[in-house]
């Protein structure tokens, strides 16, 4: 399986299509960030089923501790991948072209069965399944906590900073 490899891959990110690739690379640009490893690759629950099978059942040996999968439409790849690893995956719905209005790729990955957990983030919300494969991997790696911390910091100085703009009524338009 060829892959865009940043050395040995912590996070595995994967698209039901190349369509979905500008919401995805915003969890690659917030890992690369985080200093955190990953792959990057196209793997088709509908398109490429042998391939999701064979991603899935072989991410953990290969020393991927989380998966982070987006789709969109029928958006059955993070689902199905959860039901073939004992790895978190977190689910990424994405308003897709062949989303009715972004609900149905929501609703697809948001509703598993009891059983087979995704942690689904927010309709286009790859950053935000960025940061939390991020705190996954960081349960283990103590220096990846450290960034993250000095991340969350960051998020902080800028409300502060905000806070301080509005009060003054120094926001420009
Ligand atoms: C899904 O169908 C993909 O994840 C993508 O979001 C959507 C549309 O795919 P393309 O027709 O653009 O390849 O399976």
């Amino acid at each position: 399986m060829n892959m865009k490899l940043s050395h040995q891959p912590h996070v595995s990110i994967i698209m039901g299509s190349s369509s979905d690739l500008p919401v995805m690379e915003q969890a690659a640009a917030v890992l690369s960030e985080l200093n955190v490893t990953y792959e990057m690759t196209v793997v088709s629950a509908h398109r490429t089923p042998e391939r999701m099978v064979e991603h899935a059942k072989a991410a953990a040996d290969r020393g991927i501790k989380v998966i982070v999968a987006g789709a969109g439409g029928a958006a059955h790849l993070p689902g199905m991948t959860a039901s073939l690893t004992t790895l978190p995956v977190i689910g990424v719905p994405i308003h897709s072209s062949n989303s009715i209005d972004g609900w149905d790729s929501v609703l697809s990955i948001l509703q598993m069965p009891s059983g087979v957990p995704v942690a689904t983030v927010a309709l286009d919300g790859g950053k935000n399944a960025g940061i939390l494969a991020a705190q996954i991997v960081a349960t283990s790696q103590p220096e990846v906590a450290e960034r993250l911390n000095t991340f969350k910091a960051n998020l902080k100085e800028k409300v502060m900073a905000s806070i301080d703009a509005v009060e003054n009524h120094r926001i420009s338009k």
